[in-house]
This record gives C-alpha cells, structure tokens and sequence, in this order.
C-alpha cells in the first residue's frame, strides 16, 4: 500500500520535472556555446550584449570571456557615448556595477541614461502615440530598468503595454518577439511590486499578460514553434516567467524544445546572436534570473572553449540561377529585376553582390553591420528611414525571410529573390488603419 505521504511526494516531483536540455542533448547545447564563445573573442566583432547575458545564464562559464566580452562591452557604451550613437538598452552589464562603468578617463552611469532614454520614449509616445524606436526595445528597457532598480512607475508600464494589436505588429505581422519581451519586462515589474495600493496596477498588469500569451500562442505552430525559429527562444522565456497565467496543457515545453534542438544540427542557430537568444530557455532559465546568479561566486573556468574546429564549405562546384527584383513600392519609383548565377546555398547577401557587380548603377546598395549581420540600409540610393518606418524588406516570392542571411535552396534551379521597399513598423501601420 502507497502511503499518502508518498504520493504527495510524487506528485512534487512530476511538477518539478523541468523542461530543459537532457544529457544526450548537451553536446547541442555546448554547440552553441562555443559558437558565441567564439564570437566574444573575435576582435573584429560588434560586442553583443545578448552574448554576455547568456554566457551568463549558463551553467557552465568561463569569466575569462565574460570579462573580455564586458570590457569590450563597456568601452562599446562610452563609444557610443562620445559619438552620440544611438545608446542600445540591451546594455545591461550584468556582474558589473552598471552605475560606475568606466574606461580610462570616462565614468558612465547606465542606469540614469537609460532612465533619460526610457523619460523620452514615454514623451514620444504621450506627444505622437508612437514610441521612438520600437516596442521591443520599450520591452528590453523596462526589463532593463527593473533589474538594475531604476525607478519607473507601475502604472505607467501597466499603459505601456496595453492590448493593442498595433503595438505588437511589425510589417503587417504579428511580432512574437515584441509580445515576449513585453511579457518578460511585466512580469518582472510584477515581482518588485509589494504595495497593496498597486491593485488596479497589478491587475492591469496581468490582464495584459494574459492577453500576450494568448496571442503569442495563437502563433504556435503544431510542431510547437511560436512565431518562427527565431522569437521562439525568447517566447520560452515568456512562458516560463508568466507560468502561473498559462492555461494548462495550452503549450507543450518538451515538443518546443525537441523542435528548436532539431535545428541546431541544422545549423539554424549558428548566428551568434540567434544562439544567444535560444541558449537561456534550453536550460530553462530567463533574463529575470541574471540577478540570481553571483558572479563572485563562480570559481574560474568550468567550461571548455576549444578552438573552433572549421567546417568545411561545401566543394559543390554547382551554381544557381537566382532571378533578383529591387522594387521601391514606397514611392513607386523604380522596379529593376536581373538574372544572376551564384554557387549552390549562398545566402541573399552574395545574390545581392552578384547584381551589383553585374550592374552597380541600378543594384548597388549599402548595409550596416549589425549584431544580426548586415542590414540592408540602401539600394541604389533609396535610403532606408527608421524614423519614417521605410525600410527595405527581404522576400522570397512573396514571402518575407525569415532570416537576413537566408539560403538559397539547393536544387532548386529558379529562385525568386526580392527586395521591397516598404513601409512598416508598428507606427506607420497606424496610420494605415
Ligand atoms: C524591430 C525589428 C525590425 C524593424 C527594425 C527597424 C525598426 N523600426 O525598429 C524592421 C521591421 C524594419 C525589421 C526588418 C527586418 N527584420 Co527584424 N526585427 C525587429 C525586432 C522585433 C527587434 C529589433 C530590435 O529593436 N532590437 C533591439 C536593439 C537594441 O538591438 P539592435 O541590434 O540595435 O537592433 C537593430 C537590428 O536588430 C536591426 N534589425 C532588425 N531586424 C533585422 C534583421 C536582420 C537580418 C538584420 C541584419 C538586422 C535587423 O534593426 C534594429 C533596430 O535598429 C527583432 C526581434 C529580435 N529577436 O531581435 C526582429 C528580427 C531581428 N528581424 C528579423 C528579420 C528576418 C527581418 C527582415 C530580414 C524581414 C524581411 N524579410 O524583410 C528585415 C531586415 C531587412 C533588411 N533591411 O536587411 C529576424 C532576424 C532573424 C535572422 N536569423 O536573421 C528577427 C529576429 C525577427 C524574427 N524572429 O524573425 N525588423
Ligand atoms: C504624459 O501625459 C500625461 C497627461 O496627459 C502626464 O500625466 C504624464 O506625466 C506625461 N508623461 C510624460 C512622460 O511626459
Ligand atoms: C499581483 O497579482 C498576482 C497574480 O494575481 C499575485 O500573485 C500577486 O500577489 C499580486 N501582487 C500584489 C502586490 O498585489
Ligand atoms: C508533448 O510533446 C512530447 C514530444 O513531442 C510528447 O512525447 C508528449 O506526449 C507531449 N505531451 C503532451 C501532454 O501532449
Ligand atoms: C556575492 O557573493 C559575495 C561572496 O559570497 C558577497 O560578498 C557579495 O555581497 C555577493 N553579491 C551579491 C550582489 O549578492
């Protein structure tokens, strides 16, 4: 006979059973890892704040690359800074003092900046109804001021983040992304409040939480992806955080999870920061638990960076032929299409380059190095505008990419490759409406 006791402590272990990467799994894991340990230590690359955190979130660290990766962070704000660049939110210097960040002759203090920076966006959008720059920036500065310990007001995040499918849309499409990092930043406003007289603020706060996961699954696919291989990561983060709201058995944690490590053979993550964003959830943890972990009190280093083993490009001497559009369907200015040959599995940027070699005057173009790779800034000399919401948009077909880097599909002889001048963002598209 099973004693009562028993089978309350079976219970307690079937509902603690986490959803995270087993053993057998783990050289998946270390997979990605070294792909963003990597990248921390190339000199020539952009310092990535998402990199650091998830070196963070890990289980196993090396601070040797943590440290570099913070130094490089940091002097990366005072640049910044002293060029009046746009100053990224995501900047959170986790295990360091984010109020004293210094290099030789300049001391920052990034949680009044971002103070300042978030001060603006709310005036923006109190003045014109648009935000500055996006929504899912809006999500990593709240997330951001709430754990360093800025001061913000609850009721005025409970606002921000309101249903209102326009805040969350992008292009005409719902951005999984945004809902996540709007999820994550409540949640953890949710978790500092302690003062009965935020009632109404609280239950605003999770009326909006319970309305973000309802539309982020909706965008689950039946092989359990939420939006598409890239904002999954971040909407396991979501989903975990705001467990308590989730109506059970509404998501499925071990079919998202096989789903996303399927890819990584695949080689679907291995864009540093793309690993970056997926690596937190695979252990089942999240930005809210950057705080958790002390730094002081990890001991040297526990995980093994070994020098990157090259994998060999493909020998494939076949080509493609890959049928390119440029279309200014903001202005309606030009539509040019060429017909060009690229090796088998170049991605849309060496299409890109084929034409413009081909015909500089109408395909030549301009991009940004940017933490996901380049950004198409200009084509001919259309100009991209973040502060007008034009930008230029990847489509295969008439199907948006779903990375920047896209490959052209081997086997396929004929490939339809566009580029659209658009509109979109989350601002222009209420206007449309
Ligand atoms: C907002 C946003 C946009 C906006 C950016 C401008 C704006 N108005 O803010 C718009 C709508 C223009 C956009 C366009 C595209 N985007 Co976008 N975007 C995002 C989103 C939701 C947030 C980015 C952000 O603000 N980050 C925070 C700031 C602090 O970091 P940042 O590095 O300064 O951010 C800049 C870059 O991320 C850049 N950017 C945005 N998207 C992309 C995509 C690529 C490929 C590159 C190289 C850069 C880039 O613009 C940001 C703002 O200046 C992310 C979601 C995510 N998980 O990161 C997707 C995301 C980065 N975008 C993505 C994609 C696919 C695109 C497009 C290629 C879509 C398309 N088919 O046309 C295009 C890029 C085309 C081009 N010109 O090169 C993917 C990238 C996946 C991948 N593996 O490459 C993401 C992860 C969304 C997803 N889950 O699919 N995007
Ligand atoms: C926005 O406007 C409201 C009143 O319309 C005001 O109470 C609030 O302080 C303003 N917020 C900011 C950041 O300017
Ligand atoms: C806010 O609401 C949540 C969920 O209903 C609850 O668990 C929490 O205790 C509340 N917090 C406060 C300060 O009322
Ligand atoms: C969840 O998905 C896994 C893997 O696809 C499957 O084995 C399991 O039966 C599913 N669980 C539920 C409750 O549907
Ligand atoms: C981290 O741990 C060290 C030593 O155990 C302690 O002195 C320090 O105060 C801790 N820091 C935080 C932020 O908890």
């Amino acid at each position: 006979m099973r004693s009562p006791l028993e089978f309350i402590f079976l219970l307690l272990i079937k509902g603690c059973l986490p959803c995270a990467v087993n053993e057998d799994q783990q050289p998946l894991e270390t997979y990605l890892l070294n792909k963003m340990a990597q990248s921390a230590m190339a000199s020539e690359a952009l310092p990535n704040p998402n990199v650091l955190l998830a070196l963070r979130l890990a289980q196993d660290h090396s601070l040797n690359i943590e440290r570099r990766l913070l130094k490089k962070l940091s002097k990366d704000a005072i640049d910044r800074m002293k060029n009046v660049k746009t100053f990224s939110s995501g900047h959170q210097a986790a295990c360091s003092n984010p109020r004293r960040v210094s290099d030789e002759n300049v001391l920052l203090d990034l949680v009044s900046l971002l103070e300042q920076k978030f001060d603006m966006e709310m005036k923006n959008i109190n003045n014109s109804n648009n935000p500055l720059t996006n929504y899912y920036q809006l999500g990593l500065s709240v997330l951001a001021l709430c754990q360093l310990q800025g001061t913000f007001s609850p009721s005025q995040i409970a606002d921000l983040f309101s249903p209102d499918e326009k805040k969350y849309y992008l292009s005409g499409q719902f951005s999984v992304d945004t809902a996540a990092l709007a999820i994550l930043a409540q949640i953890c406003v949710q978790n500092t409040m302690n003062d009965a007289a935020l009632v109404k603020e609280n239950r605003t706060i999770s009326a909006n939480v319970q309305w973000l996961l309802k539309k982020m699954l909706e965008h689950k696919s039946n092989r359990g992806i939420i939006g598409n291989m890239y904002s999954t990561g971040e909407a396991m983060q979501a989903l975990f955080v705001a467990d308590k709201y989730l109506v059970p058995g509404s998501w499925n944690c071990t079919q998202t999870l096989a789903t996303v490590l399927s890819e990584i053979p695949k080689r679907t993550f291995d864009n540093p920061m793309a690993a970056a964003q997926l690596l937190p959830s695979l252990w089942g943890r999240t930005y809210l638990d950057v705080n958790r972990f002390n730094c002081s009190k990890d001991k040297g280093d526990h995980f093994t960076y070994f020098a990157f083993q090259q994998i060999m490009p493909f020998a494939s001497q076949r080509s493609i032929t890959v049928m390119y559009t440029v279309t200014d369907s903001y202005s309606n200015r030009f539509s040019e299409s060429t017909t060009v040959t690229v090796p088998e599995s170049s991605v849309f940027f060496r299409v890109m380059e084929a034409a413009q070699e081909k015909d500089p005057k109408k395909f030549r173009f301009t991009y940004e190095q940017s933490q996901w790779g380049p950004y198409i800034t200009s084509v001919q000399d259309l100009r991209a505008d973040n502060d007008n919401c034009i930008y230029w948009k990847l489509l295969s077909g008439n199907t948006p990419l779903s990375k920047g880097e896209d490959k052209s599909e081997p086997g396929k002889e004929q490939m339809r490759r566009k580029m659209r001048r658009a509109v979109g963002s989350a601002r222009e598209q209420r206007k449309e409406n």
